[in-house]
C-alpha cells in the first residue's frame, strides 16, 4: 500500500491567528517551482540551500506585492521531509497566509493532511516512528517534564534503548537459522543454557522499559486529583497552596465553597487537574446541596482522593462515619500550627493504612512533603525519570508485552526441549514486536491513524 503519493504539498505550519510570523511549508520535487509562481525576478533555482533569502511575493493573477518573505530552501535529502523543502515566513496574518497558500495550491501544490510532513520524514527514513511520534508529544507537551520526555524521545532515545535487544535477538535468530541449516544434531546443554541466560537478560530489559511505563502514562496524561472534607477543614486553602496562588476563595464561613474548582498545575512533572470541592454535610442550602452533589461526583472521577482533616479540633462522630466511608487514598491533616487535638490512635484508626501528611496551608509547612507524597503514591516508587529510557507511549508499551511475552514462550519451549524452528518462530515474532515501536514492522492503515492525530502543517 501507498503511503502517500509523489506529490509536493504545502501547509501553514503556524497556528490559525495573528502572529509575529507565519509560516508556509511545502515539501516534494516541485516546491521551487510552485515558489517561483510567487517570485518576480528572483529565480527559485538560484536560492542557495540553507540560507535565508528576503523576497516580495507577487500576486501572480494581480501583479501586486502581497508580502515581503523570508525563504528557507532545503534540498533533497538534507530537509526535514528527506524532500525538497521551502519554507516562507511572512507577516502572520490570516489573510496573508490562506493567500500565498491558495496561490501555492493553483500552481500544483495539493494542501498537506496533518502529519503529512512527518509521515513523509518517516517514510523516508529521516526518522523512525517513536521519534515521528515525539514530534507530536512535544508540540502537545503541557509540562516541561513532557517536553523533556518528548525532546529525549525525538532523538533517538527509545530507539537507541531498543537498538542491544534487536542486536541480541538477531543474533539468537542467526544462530538458530544456521543451526538448522548446517548441523544434524539438536541443541547441546551447553547451548541451552547459554541460551536461556540471554533471553533471562532481554526479558529483563524488555519488563524494566514496561514497568517505567506506570510512571510514564502518567506524565503523558497526566491525572485528577479530589480535595475532599468537611467544611471548613481548609480544602479551599489546601488548593491554593499547592497551586502557588489564591485561587479559592478561603474563609472561616462553613460552606464557602459552593462548586467544585478546578486548576491544572504540575506535581513533579506530572499534570495533576486539582480539584477543590465542596465540603460534605447535611445542609438545607439548595445551592450548597448541589456543590455536595458535584464533590461526590468529583471523587468517582478522580483517579486520587486526598481527604482532609483539621488537626485543631475533636472530630465527632459525623466526621468519623464520613471518614469511614470516603474512598480516599492520602490523608491530609491540616492546621498543623495549631495544637493537635487528637492522638495517634485516633489517626491509625482512621487513617486507613493510607500515608498520612501533617500540613498547614497556612503556613505551607509541609506542602512540599505533601507533594512528595502524591507523586511517590501515584508513580508506587517507580524510578525518577532522568535514572532511565521511560515509555510513555501506550502503543510501544503493548508492543514491549508481546515481546516479553514471546521471550517467555521461547525461554519456555527450549525448557521443554522443542526444536530450533519453535523457538525460531518466538524469536521472529519478539524481534517484529520491537520493530513495531521503531515502525519498522507496521501497517498502513495504523500508521495513518497514527498520523492523523497529528496538526496540519507537521
Ligand atoms: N490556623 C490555620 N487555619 C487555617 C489553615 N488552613 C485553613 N485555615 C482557616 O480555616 C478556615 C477554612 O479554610 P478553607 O480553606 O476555606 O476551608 P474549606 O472549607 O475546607 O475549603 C479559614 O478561616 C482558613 O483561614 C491552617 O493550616 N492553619
Ligand atoms: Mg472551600
Amino acid at each position: 500500500m501507498r503511503l502517500y503519493e509523489n506529490t509536493t504539498i504545502a501547509a501553514i505550519a503556524t497556528p490559525p491567528g495573528y502572529g509575529g510570523i507565519g509560516v508556509i511549508r511545502l515539501s516534494g520535487d516541485d516546491s521551487l517551482k510552485c515558489l517561483q509562481s510567487l517570485l518576480d525576478t528572483k529565480k527559485a533555482t538560484e536560492l542557495v540551500p540553507n540560507q535565508v533569502s528576503l523576497q516580495s511575493l507577487i500576486h501572480s493573477e494581480s501583479g501586486q506585492v502581497i508580502d515581503e518573505a523570508l525563504i528557507t530552501y532545503f534540498r533533497s535529502p538534507h530537509s526535514y521531509t528527506g524532500e525538497d523543502v521551502v519554507e516562507i515566513s511572512c507577516h502572520g496574518s490570516p489573510v496573508v497566509l490562506t493567500e500565498i497558500l491558495r496561490l501555492l495550491a493553483s500552481s500544483g501544490a495539493e494542501l498537506a493532511k496533518p502529519g503529512e510532513f512527518t509521515l513523509r520524514a518517516f517514510l523516508n527514513q529521516r526518522i523512525d516512528l517513536s521519534q515521528a511520534e515525539a514530534v507530536n508529544d512535544l508540540i502537545h507537551s503541557q509540562t516541561r517534564y513532557q517536553a523533556q520526555l518528548a525532546t529525549r524521545q525525538l532523538r533517538g532515545e527509545v530507539s537507541k534503548q531498543l537498538k542491544p535487544l534487536k542486536n541480541a535477538l538477531v543474533e539468537m535468530i542467526v544462530y538458530f537459522e544456521s543451526s538448522l541449516e548446517f548441523v544434524e544434531d539438536d541443541l547441546d546443554s551447553l547451548n541451552i543454557e547459554r541460551f536461556q541466560l540471554q533471553i533471562d537478560i532481554l526479558c529483563s530489559s524488555v519488563q524494566k522499559l514496561i514497568s517505567s511505563y506506570q510512571l510514564g502514562r502518567l506524565v503523558k496524561s497526566g491525572i485528577k486529583l479530589a480535595i475532599v472534607g468537611q467544611p471548613n477543614v481548609g480544602k479551599s486553602s489546601i488548593f491554593n497552596a499547592l497551586l502557588g496562588r489564591d485561587r479559592a476563595i478561603v474563609s472561616a464561613i462553613p460552606g464557602t465553597t459552593r462548586d467544585t474548582l478546578s486548576e491544572v498545575l504540575a506535581i513533579k512533572g506530572i499534570p495533576v487537574e486539582l480539584i477543590d470541592t465542596a465540603g460534605i454535610r447535611e445542609t438545607q442550602d439548595v445551592i450548597e446541596n448541589l456543590g455536595v452533589e458535584r464533590t461526590q461526583s468529583a471523587i468517582a472521577d478522580a483517579d486520587l482522593v486526598i481527604a482532609v482533616i483539621e488537626a485543631s479540633h475533636n472530630p465527632t462522630t459525623l466526621e468519623l462515619t464520613f471518614l469511614s466511608l470516603l474512598p480516599f487514598d492520602l490523608l491530609v491533616i491540616n492546621k498543623c500550627d495549631l495544637e493537635m487535638a487528637f492522638d495517634e490512635e485516633f489517626i491509625n484508626a482512621i487513617k486507613q493504612n493510607k500515608p498520612v501528611a501533617e500540613v498547614s496551608a497556612l503556613t505551607n509547612q509541609g506542602i512540599g512533603e505533601l507533594q512528595d507524597l502524591i507523586h511517590s503514591t501515584l508513580s508506587s516508587g517507580s524510578l525518577p525519570i532522568q535514572e532511565g529510557g521511560i515509555i510513555t507511549n501506550e502503543r510501544h508499551y503493548q508492543a514491549l508485552l508481546s515481546t516479553s511475552e514471546s521471550l517467555l514462550k521461547a525461554k519456555q519451549d527450549l525448557d521443554l526441549g522443542f526444536s530450533e524452528e519453535i523457538i525460531l518462530v518466538h524469536l521472529h515474532e519478539a524481534l517484529r514486536c520491537l520493530g513495531i515501536i521503531t515502525g519498522e514492522t507496521l501497517i498502513g492503515d495504523i500508521i495513518n491513524q497514527i498520523f492523523a492525530t497529528f496538526c496540519i502543517g507537521k
